[in-house]
């Protein structure tokens, strides 16, 4: 088996590109590390109670979120789903410049994709990236300026509205970079919007090095723009494999969701709001609960489908969101945001629910269980695992376990409780440093209520089957003739490097062939870090995964497809990756945002297989 060393290139204290960028990072970092400041319209709603007055002089560190009111703010019975549009102009192969797009490549196989070979109508949608003025997390805290994206409904949220898509349908989304230029607080006013998880061709991944805005482009962009078109062509990876036009359905991806991934700067824009789900659906998971279909696995569906994201974040001492862009250890946030809003209320229908539950960072991880409110565990069905539906749904289960950037797709029934039960969401799992979660403590912080208050309009029809969506088998020959590549995630001089390097976007550091099978060893030799590791663009298999030497096992929810591998201290991972259908440059990164902001990413390309041999 061969064994690669990750392509020999420059660091990036050679490149004049990532230098100046990382000292402008510093020499800006002062300015940046201070909270959102509040303007004289907002300083009225300074006196709204809850807000703890102590703390003047104590270190960024050290902050301690004021007091919230809970279960005061009602998370809306029904996900906001995004409206189709008309774009004008209408999308175009090339970046249309002229109307004011960014400099991107050119979509590839757009005449194939888009044009031609489709089974139903491309369907397009349009996002702004926008400054909401007011956003409430809490009645404790006063109105504030958050960034968040803007539908075909006025007003900027956090999550933006998500999208629901279908394999065999085409989508364009058009994302505008409506941010404030001259803007108040941290954060970028450039924007690169990556669809976690997407078969998506580079020039549409938001690959780092690609913000934008009307001004200014990023080092891997030709040129500025107000918007710049990405086109999610809704196939499965596997399209060139199966040659049947619409790949393989044993790769589909279902729990999606949208997020800024602009270089140096993904964690405060992303704490700043900018982020959205994106549900895909086939044949077999077709969004449906009623689909007469024999291949539809009538899972509950909106609005019993309902995505929810959970991110950690911390206040200042008058109740607005904080941010350290320079300190390496990030800021770890004490409360913890449900659907943008602190210790909301979700009302049920005594029924059957998808519950897909999100991690959005920045840095905490969560172990979650559903209790009573004298903290009685519940039980529910597991079904998906970073967006992907397991062979077989895991019954009977009691906590789901989130790094940064994990999903988990749950069926809970909630046709078991009286009308009137009221439930929590806790996290027992306990964090007091951004590096890596301590131990698992009941009874927990609450952050989700859930009150059963309603019987359904009608009964419900949904299922979950007892078996969900096949996995495509190992095959030991393609496993022992793939490539290994290692890749060491490490902290060097105080920042987060891969293999003893720095992340700089506009340096290749493994060239891959097109539809090459390869194995990755993903290594963490030191002890004191858990790093959530996201490769982009295609998912992957684990292997194996030792720690401390030792084989360890892999537990069922994660013996599916998967795209974060939790990199605990001590521990490698080996995953089996196959680069098929698209060319061009995609990251790998760690998803604990502090770590992917300093630096702890690389640059991957895919490019043409001219060896005429097929393998590598
Ligand atoms: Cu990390």
């Amino acid at each position: 088996m061969p064994v690669a060393e990750a392509t020999q290139t420059p660091s990036v204290e050679d490149s004049a590109q990532g230098a100046a960028r990382r000292s402008f990072l510093k020499l800006t970092g002062a300015a940046l590390a201070a909270p959102l400041l509040l303007s004289a319209s907002d300083s009225g709603a300074k006196s709204r109670r809850g807000r703890a007055d102590e703390n003047d002089d104590a270190p960024a560190a050290q902050l301690t979120s004021p007091p919230t009111l809970p279960w005061q703010i009602e998370l809306p019975t029904s996900v906001d789903q995004l409206q189709p549009v008309t774009l004008d102009p209408p999308p175009m192969e090339a970046a249309n410049t002229a109307a004011g797009e960014a400099g991107r490549a050119p979509h590839q196989r757009w005449n194939e994709l888009y044009v031609t070979a489709r089974q139903y109508s491309p369907v397009h949608y349009e996002l702004s990236a926008k400054e909401n003025p007011a956003w409430v997390f809490n009645p404790a805290y006063p109105p504030q300026r958050i960034w968040g994206y803007e539908g075909k409904v006025p007003g900027a949220t956090t999550p933006g509205p998500a999208i629901f898509a279908y394999y065999g349908q085409p989508t364009i989304v058009r994302f505008h970079n409506r941010l404030p230029q001259d803007h108040v607080g941290f954060g970028s006013p450039e924007i690169s919007t990556h669809l976690h998880n997407a078969h998506t061709a580079s020039e549409s991944d938001g690959f780092p090095g690609d913000y934008y805005s009307a001004n200014k482009a990023g080092p891997t962009l030709a040129s500025p723009g107000e918007f710049k078109d990405h086109f999610y062509a809704n196939i499965y990876a596997g399209y060139d494999e199966q040659q049947n036009g619409i790949g393989d359905p044993r790769e589909a991806l279902g729990t999606l969701f949208y997020h800024d991934h602009t270089l140096d700067f993904t964690a405060p824009n992303v704490v700043r709001g900018l982020m959205g789900f994106y549900l895909i659906f086939d044949h077999i998971d077709s969004g449906n609960e009623h689909d007469p279909s024999p291949s539809a696995l009538r899972l509950p569906s909106y609005p019993y489908d309902y995505p929810l994201d959970f991110s950690d974040r911390l206040f200042d001492r008058n109740g607005i969101l904080f941010w350290d862009q320079v300190n390496p250890e990030g800021v770890l946030g004490d409360k913890v945001t449900v659907n943008g809003y602190i210790e909301p209320v979700l009302r049920v229908a005594a029924r059957k629910y998808r519950l897909r539950l999100l991690n959005g960072g920045p840095s905490r991880f969560y172990e979650f269980y559903l209790v009573t409110p004298d903290d009685k565990e519940q039980r529910f069905t597991y079904i998906a695992n970073d967006g992907n539906l397991l062979p077989a749904p895991l019954l009977d289960q009691f906590k789901v376990r989130l790094g940064v950037t994990e999903r988990a797709d749950i069926v809970v029934d909630f046709s078991q409780y009286p009308i009137g039960t009221e439930l929590y969401l806790v996290n027992r799992l306990r964090q007091e440093k951004t590096r890596l979660p301590k131990d698992v403590e009941k009874p927990g912080t609450r952050v989700l209520k859930i009150i059963v208050d309603r019987y359904p309009p009608e009964q419900d029809v949904s299922r979950v089957p007892a078996v969900l969506r096949e996995l495509r088998p190992f095959d030991q020959e393609e496993i022992d003739n793939a490539k290994v590549r290692r890749w060491e995630f490490e902290r060097r001089n105080g920042m987060w490097a891969v293999n003893g390097k720095f992340f700089d976007p506009t340096v290749t550091r493994a060239k891959i062939r097109q539809g090459a099978t390869e194995v990755w060893e993903l290594v963490n030799d030191s002890g004191g870090w858990a790093h959530p590791i996201h490769i982009h663009f295609e998912e992957g298999r684990i292997l194996s995964k030792t720690r401390e030497g030792k084989e360890v096992p892999v537990p069922p929810h994660e013996q599916g497809r998967k795209d974060v591998f939790v990199l605990e201290g001590g521990s490698t991972i080996r995953v089996l990756i196959r680069f098929r259908d698209f060319l061009g440059k995609h990251p790998m990164h760690c998803h604990n945002l502090i770590h992917e902001d300093h630096a702890m990413m690389v640059r991957w390309d895919i490019e043409e297989d001219n060896s005429g041999s097929g393998s590598s």
